[in-house]
């Protein structure tokens, strides 16, 4: 049985709210319609789209995503779950996000070719703190800077799974979800498929996972009505598991859904394991390597992308793919997908120090490049290779690219300079005995940026 859903309702609408919240939703609620943006990959069970939208637009639902801590930090992969949950809250149905902080503890094997290495009870605590504060910014970035209406969005629930399995005996859980669990259906999944007829084999730990994640399914369908479960394409096996126990347990039906994977232009899912991670956290990528990330993205992926990513409407997305399409090496369509998806993850701060960056690094911006402020220069030592020297009188552009060790030879750095290859403050330089001075060439942040090529970025800061 389903209980405490009323409770919940009053718990997330204030009073004031309900009205306003209930017209302005009614004929909003169906998310579903999300398949036009190329959202979902699979909705199970097969064959269930017209009961969901009933169920939708009945009223305000209950859904969930799980995230492991596995790291202390979300990636651009999770970032579509997210997305996607968001959609759930905009059209004023109830998010929950879940941490697996006992989940994150087993290992998920999905996806995976080998067992992922043990993490300690603190670590996986550590990494739940942080990728809660992901999520939290996340949600209060796009309330603050992507909301438009004039109405509340429901309050997101955060929970993690320790709180149910940190007192629940193995001798209660397997009585009573393993009762239910069917062997034949267990074994069938794909991530145990392809992990028993490998050489790595699997652990019994992995093969119980998806009896968790099904739990937890159940735990929140028996709090507050939780009837969709939200996740990557990869979560299918564990979310029909969950599907399975809920529906035998409880009587109810429910449903799952997945997103597609985003992937590398190789067409590997992107993700902590494949060791190719544009992370969510600050400290980790860059607000500036975020942005340029994604204003890097493929012109053949570019229009996905805007779908997937941002909330701007189906008819914004086609105007601004023509008008990319009249000159794309603008990349207007990758600059408004970056300048949304940043202003999400990072909030218009962010946005800020990544378009001042990217001015200063890469549009030849001189005047961006001399106000860069601390924080955002941090960012360009990140991208480019830091030399901190004293400037000496009559110094001359071959001494100073020497000694920022721009070129490997002196032979090297004459034949590339000679050629034109070697820009001083974005102006090239081709006279390797021409002498710098504070007043030419060092900007008003004591900084001299020192470029080979297109890509090689060297920043010089002068010892006084
Ligand atoms: C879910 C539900 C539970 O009740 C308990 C735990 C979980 C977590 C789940 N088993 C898991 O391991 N998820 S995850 O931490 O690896 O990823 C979080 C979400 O991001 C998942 O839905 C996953 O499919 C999704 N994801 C990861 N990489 C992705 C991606 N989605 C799209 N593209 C990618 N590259």
């Amino acid at each position: 049985m389903f209980f405490g859903r009323v409770r919940l309702c009053k718990k997330y609408f204030s009073a004031r709210n309900i009205c306003v919240l209930s017209t302005r939703w009614s004929s909003n609620r169906n998310v579903l319609k999300l398949k036009d943006r190329g959202m979902y990959q699979d909705v199970f069970p097969l064959n269930s789209n017209h009961e969901i939208v009933d169920l939708l637009k009945r009223g305000d639902q209950c859904v969930y995503a799980g995230f492991d801590p596995t790291a202390d930090s979300l990636h651009v992969g999770n970032l579509l779950v997210l997305v996607n949950l968001l959609h759930w809250q905009r059209a004023g149905h109830r998010v929950v996000v879940l941490l697996g902080g006992a989940t994150g503890l087993i290992g998920d094997p999905s996806g995976r070719s080998s067992a992922r290495p043990a993490l300690s009870e603190e670590e996986v605590e550590r990494n739940t703190r942080a990728i809660r504060d992901n999520v939290e910014r996340i949600f209060s970035n796009h309330r603050r800077f992507l909301w438009t209406p004039n109405v509340d969005l429901p309050e997101v629930r955060f929970v993690n799974n320790l709180e149910w399995y940190g007192s629940l005996s193995a001798v209660r859980l397997v009585a009573t979800a393993g009762r239910h669990a069917r062997m034949a259906a267990m074994l069938s999944r794909h991530s145990v498929q392809a992990r028993l007829s490998s050489e790595a084999g699997m652990s019994f730990a992995e093969f119980c996972y998806q009896l968790f994640q099904a739990y937890d399914w159940l735990e929140l369908a028996r709090r507050w009505g939780c009837r969709f479960q939200v996740g990557g394409s990869d979560q299918m096996g564990n979310m029909v598991s969950g599907h399975d126990l809920v529906s035998r347990v409880a009587g109810t039906p429910v449903y799952a859904l997945t997103v597609p994977l985003v992937t590398t232009e190789a067409g590997d899912k992107f993700g902590k394991s494949a060791g190719n991670a544009v992370w969510l956290d600050p400290g980790r990528t860059s607000p500036f390597e975020l942005y340029q990330f994604l204003v890097r993205v493929r012109d053949s992926d570019v229009e996905r992308m805007l779908k997937l990513f941002t909330f701007k409407p189906l008819a914004s997305v086609a105007a601004l793919m023509e008008l990319h399409q009249a000159q794309p090496e603008q990349r207007t369509a990758q600059k408004r997908l970056a300048e949304q998806v940043t202003l999400l993850v990072h909030g218009e701060e962010g946005l800020r120090s990544a378009r001042e960056v990217s001015a200063a690094l890469y549009e030849g911006s001189l005047e961006a490049l001399a106000r860069l402020s601390t924080a955002a220069m941090g960012q360009v030592l990140r991208g480019a290779e830091l030399r901190e020297l004293p400037l000496r009188a009559g110094a001359t552009v071959l001494d100073v690219a020497m000694q920022a060790r721009c070129f490997p030879s002196e032979g090297d750095a004459r034949r590339i300079i000679g050629a034109g290859g070697f820009y001083v403050n974005h102006q090239r330089a081709c006279n390797t005995e021409e002498v710098l001075s504070r007043a030419a060439h060092v900007l008003p942040n004591n900084v001299t940026l020192l470029r080979v090529g297109k890509k090689n970025y060297y920043i010089v800061k002068w010892l006084t």
